[in-house]
Parts: C-alpha cells; sequence; structure tokens
C-alpha cells in the first residue's frame, strides 16, 4: 500500500505523482495544505521534520526527500522501469537528479518572489515573521526573509536566473545527442524536471527556453504530450490558480526576462 503526502501544486510532490503516474502505481492521496500552515503540525513532522511535501509511506516505511523517493519506487516497482538497467544507465540518470534538486531551490526562489511575496506582503511583518520562525530550516529561513524584502532585485533571483540558464544549456547539449536527457528512453532525468517547468510556464516565464533554446523547448512539448504530465500536474492544479498566477506574473516578465538574458551572456 503507497500513501503519498502532498499538495496540489508543490512542484516536488507533483514530481513523484508523475513518477506513480508512469508507473501506472495506485495510491492513496493525503492533502497537506501548505497554505495553512498543516506541513508544521506535529503529527506530519514525525513523518517528515523538514516540514515539507512530499512523504510516501509504502507498506509503514516512511520515505522524504522527492528524488529518493523516485529512484525507491523505480527499483521497488519493477514494471515500466524509469531508468534503463545496469549501473552505467543509474549513473547517468543520476548526473541529471542530483543537479535537478539543486534546480528546485530556483524554482522555489521565482516562485516566492513573484507570487508568495506578492500575497505575503499583504501580512503584517508579524505575521510574515511567525511563518519564517516555523520554518526548521535557518538557512531557508534567512533566504524567505530576504526574498521578500528584496524581491525581484534580489540577488538570489540573479544567483538563480544563471544557474536556470546553465541547466537548460546542459539540456540543450545533452538533447542534440539523444531523445531524453539520459538517453534515448524517458527516465527519472526527464520526470524529475516536468513540474518544475510547468511551474515557470505558470509564472510567465517560459520564454526563458522557447526564445533561447530549441531542443529544450521541443523535449518539454514531447514531455507534455505525455499522459502522466496531465494526470500527475495538469489536473491537480485549479484553474483559478493559473488565472491568479497569470494576472500577477505576466507584467513581472520583462523584468525577469532582462535578468535572464544578462545571465545567458555571462554564463
Ligand atoms: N528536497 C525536498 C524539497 C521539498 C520541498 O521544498 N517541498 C516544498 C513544496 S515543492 C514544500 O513542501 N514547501 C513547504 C513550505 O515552504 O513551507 C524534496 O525534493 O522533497
Amino acid at each position: 500500500m503507497l500513501t503519498l503526502y502532498h499538495a496540489p501544486t508543490a512542484v516536488c510532490a507533483a514530481k513523484v505523482r508523475v513518477v506513480l503516474a508512469e508507473k501506472a502505481l495506485p495510491f492513496e492521496g493525503h492533502m497537506i495544505n501548505l497554505h495553512l500552515g498543516d506541513q508544521f503540525k506535529p503529527e506530519y513532522l514525525k513523518l517528515n521534520p523538514n516540514a515539507v511535501v512530499p512523504t510516501l509511506v509504502h507498506d509503514g516505511n516512511v520515505l522524504i526527500e522527492s528524488t529518493v523517493i523516485s529512484e525507491y519506487l523505480d527499483e521497488a516497482f519493477t514494471d515500466w522501469p524509469l531508468r534503463p538497467a545496469g549501473a552505467l544507465g543509474h549513473a547517468r540518470v543520476r548526473l541529471w537528479t542530483k543537479k535537478e534538486d539543486s534546480i528546485h531551490d530556483t524554482i522555489n526562489t521565482m516562485t516566492a518572489t513573484m507570487v508568495f511575496r506578492h500575497d505575503l506582503l499583504q501580512k503584517s511583518p508579524a505575521e510574515r515573521e511567525a511563518r519564517y520562525s516555523k520554518m526548521p530550516d535557518p538557512a531557508r529561513r534567512e533566504k524567505w526573509r530576504r526574498m521578500m524584502d528584496e524581491g525581484l532585485k534580489s540577488s538570489i533571483v540573479a544567483d538563480a536566473l544563471t544557474r536556470l540558464a546553465r541547466h537548460f544549456s546542459d539540456m540543450e547539449k545533452s538533447l542534440s545527442r539523444q531523445l531524453w536527457l539520459a538517453g534515448d528512453q524517458f527516465t527519472l532525468a526527464d520526470t524529475g524536471l516536468l513540474s518544475f517547468f510547468y511551474r515557470l510556464e505558470m509564472l510567465e516565464c517560459a520564454g526563458m527556453w522557447r526564445e533561447n533554446f530549441p531542443r529544450v523547448s521541443n523535449w518539454y512539448e514531447r514531455s507534455k504530450a505525455r499522459p502522466s504530465f496531465r494526470d500527475a500536474i495538469i489536473g491537480y492544479i485549479p484553474a483559478s490558480d493559473h488565472e491568479k498566477y497569470r494576472a500577477i506574473t505576466e507584467p513581472l516578465w520583462p523584468q525577469v526576462a532582462a535578468g535572464f538574458k544578462s545571465s545567458l551572456a555571462a554564463i
């Protein structure tokens, strides 16, 4: 029995839902309301001391970290493999998923400075501080304080844009040699990025790859055509979120585009 603690729009949770969908694995879902702070409740912290989603429970065993969970599922359920057989194939996939773990931070940065900041700035400084102070990791607390104070002008955003530019460039090179990121098979290297791309698209930032990386654009369109994308990502996102994100982020894109252009020139 598989139980997934997740949230509809959380990109790391969606990453695991894509793996479950690709492998046709049924699961029982428990929604954690991140806006209401369910992730900080003592009973959830016992499962995931980092106060984040996803958490997977398989036959009573608790697993955290989306990449670890994805690899676990691929190893525990061998139908519809998402890695090539053998040590070399696993290593090739691992190289991508390792990079993707650090790319998650850039998606968090762009979402927080473009959308969450818009909401949080409507709260009082004391309410904002109360929210940060619940985050178990001091570095994460500090990052949130700075992102909320500095917004898109922050050097945290400039750093995120540079890391994204490098990542797209690495993808473009890899996709010039093969169909998917780790070879000619669709693997965890690909599944790990899809919800990140969709989030950037929701933030009206798809121009980052559409205007600069044709192979990456083609890879994303092929990935989006897979049923798992519809079932595990799009199907969970309410239309109201799309409208809200578009209204907030469309006017911000020119500023992000200018920063991204400078990052591209510098890599
Ligand atoms: N490295 C973790 C990151 C998990 C993570 O940051 N999850 C976000 C959603 S994508 C979350 O739960 N955030 C809750 C919060 O910010 O309070 C993983 O890959 O599982």
